[in-house]
C-alpha cells in the first residue's frame, strides 16, 4: 500500500491519469490525497470529478477555495462564472450526487503513518495540528448542516480578525475557510492578506510558511493553492504541490511515503 499526493488538478483530467498510471496507483491498494481544487478553469473538470465519486474509496480531497465554490453556487442556485468552464458538471445527472460527496470531504487531515498535514492552502502559523483537525471537524459540520446555505451565501470575504473560536459560528466558519483554502501571505500581525497573489520574491509580505515555527516542526506540511511558487518553499518539510498544471506548467504527484516527485510532463 503506498500514499499519494496531487496538487491542483483544475479540471486537467489528461495529466491527472498520467500521473497515476506512472506510478501504478491501484485504487485496490493504494491511498490518493488530492490538496484541493479538484475544478474550475481546465478543459475537464467533470472528467476530474467523475474519477474521484467513482474512486472515492481510494480517495480523500481537502476541499479547496474552488471545490467550495462549486459547492455553494450549487447550494445556492447560483450559476457559476463561464470562466470557471463548469457547465458540463452543472448539467451532469450526477451533479447533486457530486455536491453531496463533496461535502462529505474534510479541509485538513493528518497522517500519522507519514507525519503529513494536508490541507489546500496551508496552516495557520499559530494554529497546532491539532486544534487545526478540530477546526477542520467544525468547519465540516457546519457545511454538511441544516444550515449550510447561510454559511456559503456568507462565506465571502475577509474576516477581521484571525482568532478563533469566536462566539459567532460564522465567524469561526469564515476564518477556517480562509486560512485553509485561500491563504498565502500574513501581515506581522498575523492577519490573511487575501489580496496578494504573486511570488514572495516581489511583495514585502511573509508566506505563511516562512513563520520561525516551521523551523522546528517534525511534521511535514502539503499544500496546493499557489501556483506562482512553483512547487518552491526552501522548506524541507513545507512541501507545495501546486505547479501550476491550468496554467500551463506541470502536475506533481508525491510518494507520501518517500518523498519522490514526479511530474506530469
Ligand atoms: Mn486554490
Amino acid at each position: 500500500m503506498a500514499n499519494y499526493a496531487i496538487g491542483d488538478l483544475q479540471g486537467c483530467f489528461t495529466p491527472f491519469i498520467k500521473l497515476l498510471s506512472e506510478v501504478s496507483f491501484n485504487p485496490s491498494k493504494d491511498h490518493l490525497y488530492l490538496v484541493g481544487d479538484l475544478i474550475a478553469r481546465g478543459p475537464d473538470s467533470l472528467g476530474c470529478l467523475d474519477f474521484v465519486y467513482q474512486n472515492q474509496d481510494a480517495i480523500t480531497v481537502t476541499l479547496g477555495n474552488h471545490d467550495l465554490h462549486y459547492i455553494a453556487c450549487s447550494l445556492l442556485g447560483r450559476k457559476p462564472n463561464p470562466k470557471d468552464k463548469l457547465t458540463e458538471l452543472f448539467s451532469s445527472p450526477l451533479h447533486n450526487n457530486y455536491v453531496s460527496y463533496l461535502r462529505t470531504q474534510p479541509l485538513a487531515v493528518y497522517l500519522k503513518s507519514c507525519a503529513s498535514f494536508i490541507s489546500h492552502a496551508g496552516i495557520h502559523p499559530s494554529w497546532n495540528i491539532a486544534d487545526a483537525l478540530n477546526f477542520s471537524k467544525l468547519a465540516q459540520q457546519y457545511y454538511q448542516s441544516e444550515e449550510v446555505e447561510y454559511f456559503f451565501e456568507n462565506m465571502y470575504g475577509q474576516n477581521d480578525i484571525n482568532f478563533i473560536p469566536n462566539e459567532d459560528p460564522l465567524t469561526n466558519f469564515k476564518i477556517i475557510v480562509n486560512v485553509f483554502t485561500r491563504m498565502r501571505f500574513l501581515e506581522s500581525s498575523g492577519h490573511l492578506n487575501l489580496s496578494q497573489k504573486g511570488n514572495p520574491a516581489q511583495s514585502h509580505l511573509q508566506p505563511w510558511f516562512e513563520h520561525s515555527r516551521f523551523d522546528c516542526e517534525q511534521n511535514n506540511f502539503i499544500f496546493g493553492h499557489w501556483a506562482a511558487l512553483e512547487g518552491k518553499t526552501h522548506k524541507r518539510n513545507v512541501l507545495a504541490l501546486d505547479t501550476g498544471c491550468v496554467w500551463g506548467g506541470n502536475m506533481t504527484l508525491l510518494n507520501l511515503d518517500n518523498g519522490e516527485r514526479f511530474l506530469s510532463k
